[in-house]
């Protein structure tokens, strides 16, 4: 049996990411109870079916804990912008999951949001996602201010259109063309450490509104995000070696199956671990001079590097 991972004496990593998620879950769930989300059926099914009782939240986690970091408490308004940000992040395993991308029939544990609902239901359900993460969030905070909002709204989208959908390009390439480590390590900037980057940030642009060093803390908390981003794409990639389907809830071993260039496949399970060890040392030590409490983000630093899936 897995032993829990104790990073800092009285912090249970493990319990304070699944008390995380029960939040975020009920925040999500509370959204869907409305009216507008029961037609067309098939849709909104697709989307719950995809969004809900599943995934780890960590992204969600993130921005919580970095704005909890900062001022010690998490406002509802922060709480709408982590279920946002899980909504983006699940839209893009739903279409990450498609025949034309990584064609992967299992996500969390179950059959991929297509095979359950076919590929056009699963491909509209992406896209309501996408767009119903921004609605929420300019349409449902109600104590952050208008700047602070469009901060969020830039932050974001930003990170896809420059990050994951750019990343997921060159990705799909991964078993055609030659990569270096250089070229490995900046997809895995694009494709996973940006949301996971803009997630901090966001959390931080919350509780920061006329913070005199607002710009000098965002800036320190984003190379945070994505060093511990980087470090999370390598470990995902070495459990897909390491791990099995059921532990993973997705397909092990999948990349070889696929040729795909990785972390492990170039440099051994070994260094990929010891390059993600750095990077996490590395995030860490971006937080040392400023006015923060350090305490739950290195955790969850230190939770991506010990994680079982
Ligand atoms: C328009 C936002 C947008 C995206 C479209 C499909 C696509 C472009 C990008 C895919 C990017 C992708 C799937 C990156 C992989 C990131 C990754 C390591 C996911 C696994 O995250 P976990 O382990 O999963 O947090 P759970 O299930 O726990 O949420």
């Amino acid at each position: 049996m897995r032993t829990k991972t104790k990073t800092i004496p009285n912090i249970d990593i493990e319990d304070y990411i699944k008390n995380k998620k029960i939040l975020i879950e009920g925040h999500l769930k509370d959204l869907f109870s409305n009216s507008y989300f029961k037609e067309p059926k098939e849709l909104w099914d697709a989307v719950k079916y995809s969004l809900l009782d599943s995934g780890k939240k960590i992204r969600g986690t993130f921005c919580i804990t970095s704005c909890e970091s900062l001022i010690s408490s998490c406002p509802m308004d922060c709480l709408t912008i982590a279920s946002s940000i899980e909504i983006i992040h699940s839209m893009s395993l739903i279409h990450d999951d498609l025949p034309s991308m990584d064609n992967d029939d299992l996500r969390r544990n179950k059959p991929s949001c297509h095979k359950a609902f076919g590929e056009s239901t699963a491909i509209l359900a992406g896209d309501a996602m996408l767009t119903l993460a921004f609605y929420l969030i300019a349409e449902y905070t109600k104590e952050i201010s208008d700047p602070q909002k469009l901060e969020i709204i830039n932050t974001l989208t930003k990170s896809f259109h420059f990050g994951l959908v750019p990343g997921q390009i060159l990705d799909l390439s991964s078993n055609k063309k030659y990569f270096s480590l250089d070229d490995l390590e900046k997809i895995s900037k694009l494709k996973t450490a940006e949301l996971i980057r803009s997630s901090v940030v966001c959390g931080a642009i919350v509780a920061l509104n006329q913070n005199p060093n607002k710009n000098k803390i965002i800036s320190k908390l984003s190379d945070f995000g994505l060093n511990i981003g980087i470090a999370f794409q390598i470990i995902d990639d070495i459990l897909d070696v390491t791990s099995d389907t059921k532990t993973l809830g997705k397909t092990s071993g999948k990349d070889k199956k696929q040729n795909k260039q990785t972390f492990p496949s170039i440099l051994g399970i070994e260094e990929a671990k010891k390059m993600a060890n750095n990077l996490i040392k590395k995030a860490k030590s971006q937080l040392t001079d400023i006015p923060i409490n350090t305490e739950y983000l290195f955790s969850l630093a230190d939770y991506i590097i010990s994680r079982a899936y």
